[in-house]
């Protein structure tokens, strides 16, 4: 057998043991809790990730950055574990120490990332399991390889099981003609050092083992129920409100095509997190923790909500990450117990000034103890537009606060909730150069007519969005090429809460014309043109568009 030949099994062997292992890990992950291998490393690579490699992945790949990512991550691995294989074909002591690295990897992941609520031990048992597998599946490739990782300087001496005829100790049952074809084809044809042998039957039945392990482990992962199941979620029942959202005012949607809808249906919500699977807690084991800053620490399970005071409101959710002209907006009816009237229980002490929440994967959100307690509609919600909150946007519970962007506001899947001082804590966007603190910019979008759109000459309608949670939109202005700034006409208002539509009719003459935006909320707050990225607390400009009239 030629060196390269060899290398290539070692290589596929390499693989496979690898591939066992994060099979068996994934399985096990799936089984008991415990951070899964390659989602606890991507998830790490996340959180490591410099500021601007995020944004970028925010803004270019949307919500595909996850799959691209977890297949990244498998790919660097398999990469990984063929070399470590194939190195191993002249290196077998190398092989292994790769291998028990890619493990360790996992188990160092799922120890210094961010910590579900699982035990110590069973968050790195994944990593533990996969480290084991590979281990000993990289040194049965080995030894069918007829390679010993054991043997001194003599790396490259057969493993001598049995005795000093490894070769026929090892391939006991295959004195087959195409084995003695292969001893007897390859034996002169190597260099006197070359590993002896290769037991083919060996090797063909170890990496089948790994394989099958690999993909059973994997397939199993995926299709095992995690937590909660769909039904379960769907079957909950969301009582009343004690006081309902007053009825959407008729005129809030003008009668534009393209323009986005008043309520932003669920499915086709944005959604911003940083998490590669979304959670599936379990709302009978769930439970609130109220503590820090407070004379009573409060806990609450998903039944307490249900039976306390619930109140539902329309409020229009921003993302900070939303570009001038970007979708990371939407407007949902929400339904879910006062904030406020919680804080009032745990009666909250002196000096606090902030409020420390985390959710189920460990991330943490820090908001303004005012925007909480200062009358606005700040809830734990449990349902979003009629249905009990998806699993995307945070079920079983969510916060949700009018007026602050959601890395500041909105955490979804929580779990804690600590009064504190912002002195005593820096929250997981903080770290990431983003504000402290992030109250939502006055903005506004043109929905209609979309950039480069070709429209007929004579009397033309633009219409779109504005918004200035918790102030409210006064005024929304359009202003044609460069010519005077004129007044678009304004749907009707549902709250201060909630986005606006706005309708814009002009006379198009032919040629390119640019149509530009600009809101001014209740304060009397001109949206600036004063273009912003994004970090550290939201983008501002205007937005415009260009038509070309026929
Ligand atoms: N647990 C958790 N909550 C989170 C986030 C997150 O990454 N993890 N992202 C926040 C951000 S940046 C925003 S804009 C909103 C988005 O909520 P949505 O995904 O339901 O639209 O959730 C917030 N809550
Ligand atoms: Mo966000």
């Amino acid at each position: 057998m030629t060196t390269m030949k060899r290398r290539a099994l070692a290589g596929l062997g390499g693989v496979l043991a690898a591939g066992a292992g994060l099979g068996l890990g994934e399985l096990t992950a799936a089984l008991a809790g415990g951070t899964s291998p390659v989602v606890g490393v991507g998830t790490q690579l996340i959180d490591l990730a410099p500021g601007p490699a995020k944004d970028w992945a925010v803004k270019n790949l949307g919500t595909a950055d996850k799959p691209i990512l977890i297949g990244t991550v498998l790919l660097a691995v398999m990469v990984f574990a063929f070399l470590a294989g194939a190195i191993g074909a002249s290196k077998p002591r190398i092989a292994v120490v790769m291998t028990v690295l890619l493990g360790l990897l996992a188990i160092l992941a799922a120890a210094t990332g961010r910590t579900l609520a699982t035990n110590g031990f069973v968050q790195v048992l994944p990593g533990i399991i996969t480290l084991l597998i590979a281990t000993i599946g990289i040194l049965l490739v080995l030894r069918a390889l007829h390679l010993n990782p054991f043997g001194g300087g003599g790396d490259r001496k057969a493993f001598a099981a049995g005795g000093s005829k490894p070769h026929q100790t090892l391939a006991t049952g295959s004195s087959t003609a195409e084995h003695a074809a292969e001893r007897s084809t390859e034996r002169p044809a190597e260099p006197a050092d070359a590993p002896a042998g290769f037991d083919r039957r060996r090797f063909l039945g170890t990496t089948m083992a790994l394989g099958v392990a690999g993909a059973g482990g994997l397939g199993a992962s995926l299709v095992l129920p995690e937590g909660v199941n769909e039904a379960t979620r769907r079957g909950i029942r969301i009582p009343a409100a004690a006081s309902r959202a007053r009825a959407v005012p008729a005129g809030v949607s003008v009668d534009v095509p393209g323009v986005s809808r008043f309520v932003t249906p669920n499915q086709s919500f944005y959604r911003v997190d940083t998490l590669l699977t979304v959670p599936k807690v379990d709302p009978r084991t769930w439970e609130l923790r109220i503590h820090g800053m407070v004379d009573r620490e409060l806990r609450l399970n998903f039944a307490d909500l249900l039976n306390r005071r619930l109140i539902e409101r329309d409020i229009t959710l921003t993302c900070v990450s939303n570009e001038v002209g970007g979708p990371y907006v939407g407007n949902a009816r929400w339904i879910g117990v006062p904030i406020a009237e919680l804080l009032r229980e745990a009666g909250v002490q002196g000096g606090a000034d902030a409020v420390k929440s985390t959710s189920v994967d460990g991330l943490t959100i820090g908001t303004p103890l005012q925007a909480l307690t200062d009358g606005r509609d700040a809830i734990f919600a449990l349902g979003m537009n009629g249905e009990p909150l998806p699993f995307e946007h945070g079920f079983p519970v969510r916060m949700v606060v009018p007026g602050l962007y959601g890395y500041v506001s909105a955490t979804k899947w929580i779990v804690d909730f600590e009064v504190t001082r912002f002195s005593e804590f820096s929250a997981y966007w903080t770290d990431r150069g983003w504000s402290v603190e992030a109250p939502i910019k006055t903005s506004s979008r043109i929905d209609v007519p979309k950039g480069f759109a070709r429209i007929k000459a004579g009397p033309a309608v633009a219409a779109g969005v504005a918004w200035a949670q918790h102030r409210g939109i006064a005024k929304v202005e359009v202003q044609v090429d460069n010519g005077d700034w004129q007044p678009a006409t304004l749907a009707a208002e549902d709250t201060i809460d909630t986005w606006r539509q706005w309708t814009f009719r002009w006379n198009a003459t032919p040629g390119n014309h640019k149509l530009t935006v600009r809101a001014t909320d209740a304060d009397g707050q001109v949206q600036t043109a004063d273009r912003a990225a994004p970090r550290p607390n939201g983008s501002s400009g205007l937005h415009n568009t260009v038509v070309m009239v026929e």
